[in-house]
C-alpha cells in the first residue's frame, strides 16, 4: 500500500511537472512545448527568434503531429528547408531528410525564382508549400 501510494505520487508528480514545464504563452503536446507567433519574420529570422527562446522551427515527422498542429495551422513557417540542395527537403535544425510530408497536390513548385523554405499553407487547408524564404509569416517554436 505505501509502495502504491508512493508510486501513484511519483507518477502523478511526473505528469503535473510536464505539464507545468512550458512557460505562459506555450502549448504542451507529448513532453514539448510550442510557441505560435503572432508575429511575422522572414524563415531566418523567425528561425533565429525561435533559437532566442532555447528552441527550433517545428519539425513533423508524424501524421499524428500534423494532425495535432494542424488544428492551429495556418501560413505557419516550419523548419523545412532545401536550400542548400534544390529539392533535397530536410529538417534543418536536425539535418534530417523528410520521411514524412504532408504537401498540397503540386507542391513543393519551387515557383517565383526558387522557394526553399516549407510552409503552412491557409490556401491549401493547412497543407505544406515551399514559399520563398524571404516572405513574412507567423511561425511555430518547439522546445525539446
Ligand atoms: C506554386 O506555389 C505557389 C506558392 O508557393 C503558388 O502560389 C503557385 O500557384 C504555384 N504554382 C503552380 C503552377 O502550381
Ligand atoms: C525575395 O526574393 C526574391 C527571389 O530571390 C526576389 O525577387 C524578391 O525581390 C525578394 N523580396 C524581398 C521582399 O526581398
Ligand atoms: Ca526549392
Ligand atoms: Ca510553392
Amino acid at each position: 500500500m505505501v509502495n502504491f501510494l508512493t508510486l501513484y505520487c511519483f507518477v502523478f508528480g511526473l505528469a503535473f511537472v510536464a505539464s507545468a514545464e512550458c512557460q505562459l504563452g506555450w502549448i504542451h503536446y507529448l513532453n514539448k512545448c510550442y510557441y505560435f507567433s503572432a508575429d511575422t519574420r522572414n524563415w531566418g529570422a523567425a528561425s533565429a527568434s525561435c533559437r532566442a527562446h532555447t528552441a527550433e522551427l517545428v519539425v513533423i515527422q508524424s501524421e499524428s503531429k500534423n494532425r495535432f498542429l494542424a488544428a492551429e495551422i495556418r501560413n505557419f513557417w516550419l523548419d523545412g528547408t532545401d536550400e542548400f540542395a534544390e529539392g533535397n527537403w530536410e529538417w534543418a535544425s536536425i539535418a534530417q531528410l523528410f520521411d514524412y510530408s504532408n504537401w498540397h497536390p503540386g507542391e513543393p513548385n519551387n515557383s517565383q525564382g526558387g522557394e526553399d523554405c516549407l510552409m503552412t499553407n491557409d490556401a491549401y487547408n493547412g497543407n505544406w508549400n515551399d514559399a520563398l524564404c524571404n516572405q513574412t509569416y507567423k511561425y511555430i517554436c518547439e522546445r525539446r
